[in-house]
């Protein structure tokens, strides 16, 4: 077959990310109220704000703005999360980053599968927060085996998702009806299953070990848990969920709100109580079950090692102060205590690029086209000269602590449990198959790869003539 038949990874990502979206809104109805309200929120937003509106549609596609960013699932064994990894590079998705969660109380390992450089993310920047369950953090070893039985007998991958996957990795491809089967196939692994694999005198068992151990192990396979789009408010949808029926958590997660917003700040509704029947003599005893949720987030820059460093000192900071409760009981104080903390982090583009605290795309100005230079100068003078201008690069990851607290919210937050911190990254990638990308390198290099381009844009003016 020839190679430019077979459709982009890029297009079948998208694909995925829409059916798995239709899919989910049909699933979880709560879900489809979320999304409208998102869709209000930043058309109103842009609607007052026609400087956002216009850099939006410079930098990213206007018309997708409310559509998913990310997805979260929950793998049970070492097997399944390298055929995920697998299937996920079907759809140009890669693993970047290592989050150990077993610090706050969760116990799973998760890295994020996501596309990889500027033109993909731009096209469909779907990704999917993928989590390992760490049996081994469990004490009860009697209850840990009977769970590794349960999931070593399950197949969460249809047959022709995986006959699709190893055929895109023979030939490089997948032609369009190939594709189109792909993603129906693969969307079968991430669908709920109302009936259990367990009984529910196991899945008592499981649950009082963790609850998150019980959502891995009890079910057929790793339904999607929640689903996010982006949102150009995130302090808005918060405020108005509750006039639309949604109880939103407590607190959002990450960094308050600023001026120059910088990495990531999320919030969910709470996870539904959903009817679920387990295996019983002969049949099927009915019970209930809460996993799945709707989430909603908002991204701002990225940061360096060193930005990264000031924020985890000030996140750690307010939360000395005060530690967000479940209830909601404290949010004021949370939100003040984060909001004083967080004064020490610079909040102007300009300042923040001169501590080297963040990561931004350097362009030509209408001036800096016009312009031809002898040689090579600093940067810094070319800005100063208004020949180069820069805009942050957004932030396409995830946050450990915020990710602990959206696990912690929808699995009932009265249960928290602590863990020893183990994290183990070289399991993890051992697990996976591969090593994880490292998420500074990809930020540093698009940052390099745009500051090269308008240097060479300036000489090359002289080349030129
Ligand atoms: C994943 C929670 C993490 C995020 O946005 O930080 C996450 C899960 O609950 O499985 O999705
Ligand atoms: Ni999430």
């Amino acid at each position: 077959m020839k190679e430019n038949s077979f459709v982009s990874t890029d297009d079948i990502r998208s694909a995925f990310s829409a059916a798995m979206s239709v899919m989910y809104r049909e699933e979880v109805p709560a879900y489809g109220t979320l999304m409208e309200l998102v869709a209000k929120v930043n058309e109103d937003t842009l609607a007052a704000n026609a400087g956002l509106r216009e850099r939006l549609q410079a930098t990213d596609s206007l018309d997708r703005i409310s559509e998913e960013r990310h997805g979260a699932i929950r793998l049970g064994t070492p097997a399944e999360l390298s055929m995920m990894r697998r299937v996920f590079a079907v759809m140009g998705m890669y693993p970047v980053g290592y989050y150990d969660l077993s610090t706050a109380g969760v116990p799973v390992h998760s890295t994020a599968f996501r596309p990889v450089g500027e033109a993909s993310l731009k096209r469909n920047p779907f990704r999917v927060f993928t989590s390992l369950l760490r049996l081994d953090l469990i004490a009860d070893e009697i209850l840990r085996a009977e769970a590794e039985t349960i999931l070593g007998e399950r197949r969460i991958f249809t047959p022709g998702a995986v006959e699709l996957t190893l055929k895109a990795e023979r030939q490089g491809g997948l032609d369009r009806a190939d594709a189109e089967r792909f993603v129906a196939e693969v969307l079968e692994t991430f669908r709920w299953h109302d009936k259990a694999n367990v009984s529910a005198d196991m899945y008592k068992r499981l649950h009082d070990a963790h609850r998150l151990i019980a959502d891995v192990v009890s079910f057929k396979g790793p339904h999607i848990n929640h689903l996010t789009p982006r949102t150009l408010d995130i302090d808005k949808v918060q405020a108005l969920m509750p006039e639309h029926g949604i109880a939103p958590k407590a607190v959002v997660e990450g960094p308050p709100t600023r001026n120059c917003p910088i990495l990531l700040r999320q919030t969910s509704f709470k996870a539904l109580e959903e009817p679920v029947s387990f295996r019983a003599d002969g049949g099927w005893k009915t019970g209930s079950h809460t996993a799945r949720f709707g989430e909603i987030e908002q991204r701002g820059i990225a940061l360096t090692p060193k930005g990264r460093a000031l924020y985890d000192r000030l996140l750690d900071q307010s939360r000395k102060i005060v530690r967000p409760a479940a209830d909601g009981s404290n949010a004021r104080e949370y939100e003040a205590a984060l909001a004083t903390a967080f004064r020490a982090f610079p909040d102007s583009w300009a300042e923040i690029r001169e501590a080297g605290l963040g990561y931004f795309s350097y362009s030509l100005t209408e001036k800096g086209r016009q312009t031809k230079l002898p040689g090579r100068r600093e940067l810094r003078a070319l800005i100063a000269d208004g020949l180069i201008e820069f805009d942050p690069i957004v932030y396409e990851d995830f946050l450990p602590v915020s990710a602990a607290g959206i696990f912690q919210s929808n699995l009932g937050d009265a249960a928290q449990q602590e863990f020893v911190a183990s994290p183990n990254q070289q399991r993890f990638e051992a697990d996976l198959g591969v090593a994880v990308l490292n998420e500074f390198d990809h930020y540093a290099g698009m940052e390099k790869a745009s500051i090269e381009a308008c240097l060479n844009g300036l000489t090359a003016a002289v080349a030129a003539e």
